[in-house]
């Protein structure tokens, strides 16, 4: 999208995608607010979003309120949820089941996590939309509470309490799970019969669905980067540089935070599920490279604070190519270590630092990535162009592939 086409106030055929996609977007709210005040209402199952196609639509039919399955499989209904206020939230927790009997165990899984939902809402909205939001337009410039924070290096250790702060914030509020519950679920994995079900799946379905569940935990990264003082300040290039090179590198991060290390399972679609259940994905090796990973990781015991600091440091990253003001996402960065290091000598935990995966490491897991995504836009080349979301396409599919 060409920025002064905005600028400008001409109408370019992307703008028109994203005023329209703002209509739909009151529509739907307005029909989300019929869904609070009348949960089970008859119109309550046509505003289900599907996060990506008609196949994803087949792959999660749509079913009530008491079943299940719902929760677990839908992205949509996440986005949904995602999307409501507080006072909004407050009002499902308790009264949407009221008129039913005492929730499934899914629904008691969907409340317990509803509390650190962020606003999610625009599942097909691209990089650029979530950092611009049209009905936003001063989000680019005012709108960072970290901006308090001069350009010069940070020294007192107000500063820097000022800026661990901020990360911890912005990881807090932007985490789909909290830690504590994923927590209280981490013994809860899929029985032989459910792995082999998924196990039964076809390729392109499961792959539609990861990729959904990944588009997902992107948009939440996003919001994060957001967050993180000094980031809006960047230039625009600069956002979308560092988003594109560092969100897979962010989401192996944070995989680990909902993985279990004792029986090698990871937080998928409402329980922990082995490797085995992304067998039909047909990329093992990748699989066993995340799942590799995320077992070094848990043996650090990092705490949330420490996923925090190595989440923002890997999004501003002064060394990703292309950037056009290198020297200011130094300044972050350094910042960034300063604080990060401030935060291990107080907590005594400085001896991590070398043990942290090398970056190298990071980056052959989303070449692998890579990859697998190439070998299988080759398979079903029109699934990856029609299914998957623009988010993930603007991501991981280079841009004249995507037109
Ligand atoms: C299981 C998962 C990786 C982990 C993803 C996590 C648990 C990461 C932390 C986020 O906060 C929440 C989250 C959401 C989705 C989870 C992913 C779904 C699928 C992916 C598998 C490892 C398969 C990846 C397959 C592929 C090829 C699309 O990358």
């Amino acid at each position: 999208m060409s920025r002064n086409a905005v600028k400008f106030g001409r109408m370019s055929k992307k703008q028109r995608e994203i005023l329209q996609a703002e209509v739909q977007k009151h529509r739907l709210k307005e029909q989300r607010t019929e869904i609070l005040t009348n949960p089970r209402g008859s119109n309550a199952q046509d505003t289900e979003q599907p996060c990506t196609s008609p196949r994803l639509a087949e792959a999660y039919p749509v079913q009530t309120w008491s079943n299940q399955n719902r929760w677990e499989s839908s992205c949509s209904v996440h986005a949904n949820l995602a999307s409501k206020t507080h006072l909004q939230k407050d009002n499902v927790l308790h009264q949407p089941h009221s008129s039913e009997k005492l929730p499934t165990e899914a629904t008691f899984r969907k409340i317990y996590f509803r509390d650190q939902q962020i606003q999610v809402e625009h599942s097909r909205a691209t990089m650029f939309q979530r950092l611009y939001p049209v009905h936003n337009p001063e989000t680019y410039s005012n709108l960072n509470y970290g901006s308090s924070i001069t350009p010069e290096m940070v020294v007192s250790s107000t500063e820097l309490n000022l800026l661990i702060q901020n990360v911890v914030l912005a990881h807090q509020e932007t985490c789909r799970y909290r830690q504590d519950n994923l927590q209280v679920l981490r013994w809860e994995t899929y029985s032989q019969e459910e792995v082999q079900s998924f196990q039964q799946k076809s390729m392109d379905q499961m792959w539609e669905r990861c990729v959904c569940h990944v588009t997902e935990a992107i948009q939440y990264i996003v919001e994060f980067a957001k967050r993180l003082s000094g980031f809006m300040e960047l230039n625009p290039n600069d956002q979308i540089v560092l988003l594109k090179a560092g969100v897979m590198e962010v989401l192996l991060i944070r995989m680990s935070r909902a993985f279990n290390g004792y029986n090698s399972t990871v937080f998928f679609e409402g329980k922990y599920a082995p490797l085995e259940i992304f067998q039909s994905l047909g990329c093992s090796d990748l699989i066993v490279s995340m799942f590799d990973l995320c077992h070094s990781l848990c043996a650090l015991n990092l705490s949330e604070h420490e996923i925090a600091f190595i989440s923002s440091m890997i999004l501003l990253d002064p060394g990703r190519p292309w950037l056009q003001d290198k020297q200011k996402v130094e300044v972050l960065h350094k910042k960034q270590e300063y604080a990060f290091r401030y935060l291990l000598r107080t907590s005594h935990r400085e001896s991590i630092l070398s043990k942290l995966p090398q970056k190298g490491r990071l980056l052959n897991i989303c070449h692998m990535h890579m990859e697998k995504l190439n070998v299988f836009r080759q398979m079903y080349p029109g699934i990856a162009c029609e299914s998957f979301p623009p988010l993930y396409k603007e991501l991981f599919i280079s841009e004249p592939e995507t037109l």
